[in-house]
Order: structure tokens, then sequence, then C-alpha cells
């Protein structure tokens, strides 16, 4: 038999050699403290001896075992240590690399050209006009002129919003920016100079039409506001936009219920790639009374004129752009060009 000495600097050998895995420690374990290990085996033999012996053999034992139990212990603990530095090695950030520097953001091109519209118009005294895209049908359709049962205001042609406002009545998304030209109208005195950019919603998706798109409307109320002056603005705005002043403008009988009268406003380039065509641009009017008087105004008094222009349109002609479903796919070879 083998000494207790010899007994522990085996099992400590063995628990050293017990390398990568827990499973051959524990089988290590089990070959001395384990139900037939031999520290186990040589306990069961401590019955057979006299209470004299057994006393000094047994304390022998003990002292053999706790040995062994404190080599087991550190070797577990020697090999979670080198377990985690391995990982820790593995994921070893270097704090000192420089960064990989920040991606550059950039400007949607119709954000572009709202800001440019932004800057033109202010520059020559409008106000910039922001509200509600969630709006009442008062705002967006009767206050406007809207006859009541204009095919607009169907749930073909108009998104509404599940529920209604305090005073009952239905809620949708607005369907041009007419209607915080409503409320800016109806909350400041004239002389009224604004515009309202903004975000607009129909029922139409197609080639041509998204049922998100963007507008601006521009509204000019005073008590001698002509179309004469809408002219001057609108042939100023679009030669500051499209940085020339090698283009005209002209105006053809149309159709708004919130107008009259009414013109679309075209306009042609004397140079580069659509140099002669006549291209529609923005649709415009004398405000009609009845609109001026929901203004909470005295149409005898008060005069002016409205335009709505589609940035999405303005942008393509600024840029060149022919299809307007490009604005919405957000591919960045697409976008990256205007950055
Ligand atoms: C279009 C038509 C237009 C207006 C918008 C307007 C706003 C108020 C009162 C009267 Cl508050 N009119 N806006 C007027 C005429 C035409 O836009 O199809 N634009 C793309």
């Amino acid at each position: 038999m083998y000494s207790l000495e010899q007994l522990v600097a085996s099992a400590v050998q063995d628990f050293t050699v017990a390398q990568d895995d827990a499973a051959a420690l524990e089988n290590a374990k089990a070959k001395y403290l384990g139900k037939t290990g031999q520290i186990t085996e040589l306990m069961k033999g401590l019955g057979k001896l006299d209470p004299e012996a057994r006393k000094a053999q047994g304390a022998l034992i003990n002292a053999a075992k706790q040995q062994i139990e404190a080599a087991l212990t550190a070797r577990r603990e020697a090999l979670a240590d080198a377990q985690m530095q391995a990982r820790l090695n593995a994921e070893a950030i270097d704090v000192s690399l420089p960064g990989r520097g920040r991606a550059g953001g950039g400007l949607h091109p119709v954000m572009r050209t709202w800001e440019r519209v932004e800057a033109i118009f202010r520059s020559i005294g409008f106000e910039v006009a922001d509200g509600p895209e969630i709006e009442n049908d008062w705002t967006n359709f009767t206050a406007l002129n809207s006859p009541e049962n204009h095919p607009a205001r169907s749930m073909q042609d108009t998104f509404y919003i599940d529920g209604n406002d305090s005073e009952g009545k239905p809620l949708l998304l607005r369907t041009h920016t007419s209607p915080m030209q409503v409320r800016y109208a109806r909350s400041h005195t004239p002389p009224i100079k604004v515009i309202a950019p903004g975000r607009t919603y129909r029922v139409d998706s197609d080639a041509t039409h998204s049922p998100m798109f963007h507008q601006v409307e521009g509204l000019w109320i005073a008590e001698n506001i002509s179309f004469a002056d809408l002219k001057g603005v609108y042939l100023n705005f679009v030669k500051a936009f499209f940085e020339t002043d090698d283009l005209q403008v002209r105006f053809r009988p149309s159709y708004f219920p919130f107008t009259e009268p009414s013109a679309e406003i075209d306009i042609a380039f004397g140079s580069g790639p659509l140099k002669g065509r006549w291209l529609e641009i923005s649709g415009s009017g004398q405000v009609h009374p009845s609109v001026v008087r929901n203004f909470g105004l005295d149409p005898e008094k008060y005069i002016g004129f409205a335009f709505g222009s589609g940035l999405e349109r303005l942008t393509m002609l600024r840029y060149g752009v022919n299809d307007l479903r490009l604005f919405y796919e957000g591919d960045l070879r697409f976008l990256k060009q205007f950055n």
C-alpha cells in the first residue's frame, strides 16, 4: 500500500494533469474522494482497527483528505482563472485604436428643396408656418370652400383616422397644407404673408403619385394684393430656386374651389436640357371671398393670392430626377448624389 504522502502526491499530480475540461478534474476527484475512491476506502478500513489505532490513523487520513481537497479547490480555481484569462485575451478590445469615423448623414433631396423654399420666401418677408398633419374636416375642407359631398372628401381619396376629435368630428390626414394657412390666418391680423411647407397625404399610389408627398403653399392677404403681386413673387421665387434669370412664367386659367379666379403657373427655361418646354409647376389664384370670410376677415376689405406647389416636383425639375419613386425607396446610391 502507498503511504498517505504518496497518495496526496499522486492526487496533486492527477489534478495537475487534468487540463482543459472540468470533467477530467472531476474524474480525478472521484478516484480519491468518490464513493469508491482511495481515501474513502481507507476510511472504511478504519472500522477494523482497535480504538487507539483508529483515532491515530483516522487523524492522518483526515489530514490527507484535507490536503487533497485543498489541492482540488486550488486546481479548480486555477482552471477557472485560465479559462477567464483565455476569454479576456480572445475578447480583448484595444481602446487605443482610432475610431472608424462618423458615418456621414445627409439631407434628403426633398428636404433640401424644403429648406431652399423657406430661405427664399423668408428673404422677401414671408413667415413660415408649421402645424398638425392630423386635421379635422372643417379646416381641411369646409373652410377651403370644398363642397360637402366633394369626391376629395371620400374615403377613396382621403385617409381618415379612427376616432373623432373632441367635438365628435372625423379626423383625417391633411390632403394639402392649406389647413395650416387657415389656422395661421385665423390667428394673425393682416397683412398675412406666410408659407406652409409640409407633408400631405392622399389615397393615391402609382408611378407618379405617392400616398405621402410634400407641398408648399403660400398666402398673402392684405388690403390691396393683386395677381400682379402673385406674378412678381412667384417669378422671383422660381428665379432664385432654379438659380437662373433665363426663364419665363405663364399663367393658365384653371379651377380650384378655394380661389377665384384660379390659374396654373407654368415655367419655361431659356436653356438647359428642358429648354423651351412649358412645365406645370404650381396652382394658384385669388383667394375666394368665402375662404377670406372663413379666415375671420371681411372679404370686402381684404384680398390676396394663394399658391400651392409640390416639393417633389420642384426637386425633380431642379436636379433632373425622372422618377418620383426614387425619393421613397431609400436607396443610398441615389440619395448620396445630393450630399
Ligand atoms: C395645386 C393647387 C393651390 C392654393 C393651392 C390656397 C390656400 C388657401 C386659400 C386659398 Cl389657405 N388657396 N392654396 C390655391 C390655389 C392652388 O394648389 O394643385 N398645387 C400643386
